[in-house]
């Protein structure tokens, strides 16, 4: 496992890592229920933030508007540099994961319920439509193929609009929902700037809204580098917030994950791109 110097955005006390006994907890969890809570990862103050500008690009959400957070404030740039929630990631999908995607999720006052579904239906190895009669139906339960995570912006309560989450559902092999799923899942209840990380089979959806006010939410999935990300993000991401990611940038955003579209002897496989020499062959 990479030390401190290894993680990104580790500067400050408040960043260190979490102890070996909290770390194989989590681990347990996941690996037990495929979800677990680590708490306290963002400040009230960075909540507050998310929150507003969640809030501010609500209307334009038909048009992208909470899709690619990270490139619209800095404040989203802090979810793939929190040492111990990548440390996690890591240890269930390898230590050059990529970021996949990172937008809201706002359910409204009397939106939510009756969602549950497990993620990577469309992008991800639970396609049906890419299963192969071999297959016999059954999708990949041996390993975490990708890691989701929910970012609570607002505190996620038992009436509020929370993920609920089916404990042990990443297990069932099957792409159709468990039996039973509505009945054992467990309203993921966490204080604001949690974050409910869980293995892309887990069965999962928000809950109804009960409240008058909005529930805010971050999703954050991560892939497999030798999977396909829901975005090329290689050439979604900004320069400046590349920059701003560090050294590490290049390998959450997948820069090293593209594949050559020149002959081997000229791609520069630790930027992702023709070697300086052969910068003619450069493309878009
Ligand atoms: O916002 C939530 O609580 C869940 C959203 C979700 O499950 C999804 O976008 O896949």
């Amino acid at each position: 496992m990479e030390g401190p110097e290894g993680i990104i955005g580790m500067d400050s006390e408040r960043e260190r890592l979490m102890d070996r006994e909290t770390f194989d907890r989590h681990v347990l969890d996941m690996s037990l229920e495929g979800y677990t809570i680590l708490p306290n990862l963002l400040t009230p103050e960075e909540c507050t933030e998310a929150r507003r500008e969640l809030e501010k690009r609500y209307p334009d959400r038909e048009r992208g508007g909470l899709e690619w957070l990270f490139n619209k404030a800095l404040i989203f740039e802090r979810l793939y540099q929190l040492p111990d929630l990548v440390r996690l990631i890591r240890h269930f999908i390898g230590a050059d994961a990529l970021l996949s995607a990172v937008y809201g999720s706002v359910v409204l006052p009397g939106e939510g319920g009756h969602a549950l579904h497990s993620d990577g239906g469309i992008t991800g190895h639970n396609r049906e439509a890419s299963m192969a009669p071999a297959d016999d139906g059954r999708r990949v339960t041996s390993h975490p193929m990708a890691i989701n995570v929910i970012f609570c912006m607002s505190e996620f309560t038992d009436t509020n609009g929370a993920t609920e989450m089916v404990p042990g559902s990443h297990k069932y092999e099957y792409v159709d929902i468990p039996e039973r799923a509505s009945e054992q899942a467990r309203t993921a209840v966490a204080p604001e700037g949690s974050a409910v990380v869980f293995d892309i089979n887990t069965w999962h959806g928000a809950t109804k809204n009960q409240t008058v006010r909005p529930r805010y939410a971050v999703l954050s999935p991560w892939r497999r580098r030798w999977t396909k990300c829901e975005y090329e993000m290689a050439r979604v991401v900004k320069p400046d917030v590349l920059e701003r990611a560090g050294k590490e940038g290049t390998i959450i955003f997948g820069f090293q994950a593209q594949p050559p579209y020149t002959e081997l002897w000229q791609w520069d496989r630790e930027n992702g791109g023709p070697k300086p020499e052969f910068a003619h062959l450069k493309r878009d």
